[in-house]
């Protein structure tokens, strides 16, 4: 193995419990474990780590969604480009013979620098289910701010290496709530084509839909919306649907079958190591530094920028500071870490002259989840494909949209469970604490009120119909509601306020924001399609007029 390989893998850091356990997947990923020749070549840049004291014309801190979009098309545009990425590259199999762990067996590679898992839904049946594990750089973040918790992808690829793939392009009539400084014609004519295209979107086959066992769980969702008179719609998704049908087959190794979503999709999901990644490789304009944390970034003498930069092991540790500089630096860190980033270098004197609107404008896209206890009648299956496909509309009149998510348990649990993006006006604010020297969100847990409210004019009416109730052993015991969350934060570096129309922070020029940062706060539905719309037009827009 080489040392790039063994740095991105860690494998030392896979806990010998955590390997055991990952093994014993209930839901039948043990099948497959070992067959290392069954593993998908992963298609993103290989590490090439920067040296300290290099320069570069342009430096993108991140490689999620913006990051990529950004490093693509400055690439395809002639421009030598380096990212840099906090997590690690996710291109190598660990001793299971996996590059990623399943959902129902966390090991060491589930999360980032913790020693016990923090589960989204943190109890089953009442009873507890986090974990002890050994501390790693793994692949998801539960990053704890006053009053929320906010779930983040670590590693190259960023949100897309966790997510659930929903590919959601928002209603028209809704996006001038959500970006009101953006042309609609554009996005909609131009930049969400172009997003769809460079993701891989695509719809389930409804005919397959209507047929397959590992969807009946959402024909049962679907089936009670419109009991209730609630629209179901198709939500499109980045998963490869041919191969999901193989999965069903059995010809293939299961990943969405296998229950695989929250700590990675070791097949079927085109993450953005499958599609901007892989093109970003085929330029060959392009390195990336995995296991890199950007810290500070500030005008540099004779112009440009001086960025420096963590090197760190899988534990956590610094090993390395580098000095590197660069002409222009796009901030790609997400919402929250390019938040973080900004409102702590405005503080601390190393970019003073950022604007007052930084740190601002950030909201949780009105995230709260909730189960629904249903009949004995009424199975969702034991089967459950990770992806889910359908949603329950009810955001013009009741200020919610609803997905329809997968259970992914391996047994009948007879469960309907949701994930409800709402309407949800409060807005938080990212400050610099010098004391603690660490970036403060003043988000309030009662903040999440509205966003119940909205959820309940869907399955309160659901549960009524039919002669239903809420779960109340998924988030604790006797807690109906998962509002202590959120998978989508946004903003924080909102565009033409913090930034120009464009993502141009102000006060600086050759400083760009170019993630979900932008967003102030909420897109309707799920949002990487929208951070990959907004991201493509700004930067065809920057390479026009700024190179
Ligand atoms: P993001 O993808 O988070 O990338 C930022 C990258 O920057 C990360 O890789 C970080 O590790 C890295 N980074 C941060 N700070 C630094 C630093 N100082 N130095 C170097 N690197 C740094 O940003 N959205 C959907 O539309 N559909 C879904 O189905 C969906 N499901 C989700 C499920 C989960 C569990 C989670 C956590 C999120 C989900 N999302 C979903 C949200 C989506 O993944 C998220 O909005 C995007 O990933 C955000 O894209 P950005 O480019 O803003």
């Amino acid at each position: 193995m080489s040392d790039s390989a063994r740095r991105s893998t860690g494998s030392k850091g896979f806990s010998r419990r955590g390997f055991i356990v990952g093994t014993g997947s209930i839901l039948g990923a043990a099948a497959f474990a070992g067959r290392a020749s069954a593993t998908p070549p992963q298609a993103a840049p290989a590490a090439a780590p920067i040296p300290s004291g290099a320069h570069v014309p342009a430096l993108v801190i991140g490689t999620g969604y913006g990051g990529s979009v950004a490093a693509l098309r400055l690439a395809q545009a002639g421009v030598d480009v380096h990212m840099i990425e906090m997590g690690m590259s996710w291109d190598t199999p660990g001793p299971d013979g996996k590059i990623f762990a399943n959902t129902t067996t966390p090991d060491s590679r589930s999360f980032w620098l913790r020693t016990k898992t923090k589960q989204p839904i943190s109890n089953f049946l009442g009873f507890p289910i986090d974990k002890d594990i050994s501390r790693y750089t793994g692949i998801l973040d539960a990053e704890e701010f006053s009053g929320i918790t906010v779930y983040q992808g670590r590693g190259v690829g960023g949100g897309s290496l966790v997510n659930g793939g929903m590919a959601v392009t928002p209603k028209r009539e809704n996006f001038g709530a959500i970006l009101p400084s953006v042309n609609v014609d554009e996005m909609y004519n131009t930049y969400y084509p172009r997003a769809n295209t460079g993701l891989g979107v695509a719809t389930i086959d409804p005919a397959w839909f209507d047929t397959a066992d590992c969807y009946q769980y959402a024909r049962v969702g679907r089936k009670h919306a419109q009991r209730s008179g609630f629209p179901f719609v198709f939500v499109p998704t980045v998963y490869d649907w041919d191969y999901m049908k193989q999965e069903a087959a059995g010809t293939v190794p299961k990943s969405a079958l296998a229950g695989e979503i929250l700590y990675g999709n070791n097949y079927g999901k085109k993450s953005l190591q499958k599609t901007y990644l892989a093109r970003i490789k085929e330029t060959g304009k392009v390195t990336i530094s995995p296991l890199h944390k950007v810290t500070s970034v500030s005008p540099a003498t004779g112009g440009g920028y001086t960025v420096v930069i963590d090197q760190i092991d899988t534990t956590g540790v610094t090993t390395l500071t580098k000095t590197v500089t660069a002409d222009k630096v796009f901030f790609a860190a997400g919402s929250v870490g390019t938040s973080k980033l900004l409102v702590k270098l405005k503080a601390t004197g190393a970019l003073p002259n950022l604007n007052s609107e930084i740190g601002q404008g950030w909201g949780d896209n009105g995230n709260v989840m909730c189960g629904r206890a249903n009949h004995m009648w009424d199975p969702t299956g034991a089967l459950q494909a990770s992806i889910p496909t359908g949603g329950i509309d009810n955001w013009n009149a009741g200020g919610a949209f609803a997905e329809i998510a997968p259970l992914p348990t391996g047994i009948e649990t007879f469960a309907s469970f949701y994930l409800s993006i709402t309407k949800n006006p409060n807005r938080a604010r990212f400050s610099w604490n010098a004391a603690t020297g660490r970036a403060d969100l003043d988000w309030q847990a009662s903040w999440k009120q509205p966003s119940i409210d909205m959820a309940k004019s869907i399955f309160d009416k659901i549960n009524a119909k039919e002669g239903t109730i809420y779960r109340t052993d998924l988030f604790g015991t006797y807690k109906v509601w998962g509002d202590h969350l959120t998978y989508h934060p946004l903003g924080g570096a909102v565009l033409n306020q913090a930034t120009d129309n464009y993502g141009r922070l102000h006060g600086y020029s050759g400083l760009y924001v170019i993630d979900g940062a932008l967003i102030p706060g909420n897109t309707s539905v799920n949002p990487f399609v929208t951070i990959t719309a907004l991201a493509e037009r700004n930067i065809e827009k920057i390479i026009a007029t700024d190179l």
